[in-house]
C-alpha cells in the first residue's frame, strides 16, 4: 500500500509502497478515507534530529476516519465494517488517565517515544493505517469522514480548550477568540452550541474575520491600536470572561491579558513561543486563571462527533488526492490552503 512516510529528519516526507498490516491481538486495521493535515506535521518534518522522541522511520498522518476493516482474534469494541474516527494521542494505555480516555494526559508522556498515531508512529496518511485497539477508535456512522478526520484534531483540541471554561461562560458572559484560523473558527462554533456567551473574534486577516462571522461569532475585529479597548466595549464594559489564545505569540498574550475581566480564565491553545510573567501583584487581573490545553480526551472526541452529525459545527476543509501530499504540504507551508487540508486515498 502507499504511504506518506519520514525517513530522516530534515528531508521531506516521501510517498513510498509499504506492506499492508495485518491485525494480531486487539488491532483493528482500518481503511483509511480521510488523513487530515496538520500545521503539526510541518513542524515533525522539519525537526531537528533528536528534537523529538520519535523513532524513524514512521508514516505521518494524526488526524484519521475510516472503516474498520479486519480485527484481530482479541479485538472488542468494533465491528467490521464500521466507520470510525481515530482517537490520536496514544498513551502508554496502562495508566489512570490512559484507562479514562485522557491519553492526551498520559502520566507517561514524557517517557513515551511517539506522542500518539503519526506522531512516532505509523498513522494515516496511507492506504491503511493499523490501530493498537479499538479504544482509539470512535464510531462516526454517515458522517463524512473528510469532516470526522479533522475533528479527530482541529475539533477536538477546540472542544477541549473550551471545556476548561465552561464554567466561565454562563449567560452574560463573553468569550474571545484570538487567531481564526483551522482551530478557532471550530471554537466560535463550539462556543455558539455548547455556551451562552457573547463571542468576540480577533484576527489580523480580513478573510479570518469573515470566517468568524460565518462561524457564529457576534463580532469580530482585526488587531489595531484600540482592539483592547473596542473588545471591552463590545463585552458590555467589563472585559471579557474568558479568552482562547489560538496564536500564543508575546502580542496575543499581552492583548488577553489586557481585555480580561477580575476573576477572567485565559487558555493558551497556540504554541507561539509567547511568554507570561506571574508576579503579585502584577499586571495579572485579581482571580486571573491559565488553562494549557493539550489535544483533548477519547469521550470529548465522541461528543465533538455527535455535534458535527447534529450540524452544530462543520470544518472547511479542502481535498487532496494522498498521491498530491507533497503538494499539499507545500501549499500548506506557503499559507494557500483554505480551512483544513484533507488527504484523499486515490
Ligand atoms: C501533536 C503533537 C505535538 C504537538 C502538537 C500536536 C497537535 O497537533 C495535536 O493537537
Ligand atoms: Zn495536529
Ligand atoms: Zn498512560
Amino acid at each position: 500500500m502507499r504511504a506518506l512516510r519520514l525517513t530522516a529528519w530534515g528531508e521531506p516526507a516521501t510517498p513510498t509502497e509499504v506492506e499492508r498490516p495485518v491485525p494480531h491481538g486487539t488491532e483493528v486495521l482500518v481503511r483509511v478515507e480521510a488523513a487530515g493535515l496538520c500545521h503539526s506535521d510541518l513542524h515533525v518534518i522539519d525537526g531537528a534530529p533528536g528534537a523529538l522522541p520519535y523513532r524513524l522511520p514512521f508514516t505521518l498522518g494524526h488526524e484519521v476516519a475510516g472503516r474498520a476493516t479486519a480485527l484481530g482474534p482479541d479485538a472488542e469494541g468494533v465491528t467490521a465494517g464500521q466507520r470510525v474516527v481515530v482517537y490520536g494521542p496514544w498513551g502508554c494505555g496502562a495508566c489512570d488517565r490512559c484507562a479514562a480516555g485522557r491519553d492526551n494526559y498520559c502520566d507517561r508522556r514524557d517517557t513515551l517515544p511517539w506522542h500518539g498515531v503519526g506522531l512516532g508512529r505509523d498513522g494515516g496518511m496511507a492506504e491503511y493505517l493499523l490501530v493498537p485497539s479499538a479504544r482509539h477508535l470512535v464510531p462516526i456512522d454517515d458522517l463524512p469522514a473528510v469532516q470526522a478526520a479533522p475533528l479527530s484534531d482541529a475539533g477536538l483540541t477546540s472542544y477541549h480548550a473550551v471545556a476548561g471554561l465552561r464554567d466561565a461562560l454562563g449567560e452574560g458572559s463573553t468569550a474571545v477568540v484570538i487567531g481564526v484560523g483551522g482551530l478557532g473558527h471550530l471554537a466560535v462554533q463550539i462556543l455558539r452550541a455548547t455556551t451562552a456567551s457573547r463571542i468576540l473574534a480577533v484576527d489580523v486577516r480580513e478573510d479570518a474575520l469573515a470566517l468568524a462571522d460565518r462561524s457564529g461569532a457576534d463580532f469580530g475585529t482585526l488587531v489595531r491600536a484600540d482592539t483592547a479597548r473596542v473588545l471591552r466595549t463590545r463585552s458590555g464594559g467589563a472585559g471579557a470572561d474568558a479568552v482562547l489564545d489560538f496564536v500564543g505569540t508575546d502580542r496575543t498574550l499581552e492583548l488577553a491579558i489586557s481585555i480580561l475581566r477580575p476573576g477572567g480564565v485565559l487558555a493558551v491553545v497556540g504554541s507561539g513561543g509567547g511568554r507570561l510573567t506571574v508576579a503579585k501583584p502584577g499586571v495579572l487581573p485579581p482571580g486571573f486563571r491559565l488553562s494549557l490545553p493539550f489535544w483533548g480526551t477519547r469521550p470529548e472526541l465522541a461528543e465533538v462527533i455527535g455535534l458535527a452529525r447534529s450540524g452544530a459545527i462543520r470544518v472547511e476543509t479542502e481535498r487532496f488526492p494522498l498521491s498530491a501530499a507533497p503538494e499539499a504540504i507545500g501549499r500548506l507551508r506557503r499559507g494557500q490552503v483554505r480551512g483544513r487540508a484533507v488527504l484523499v486515498p486515490d
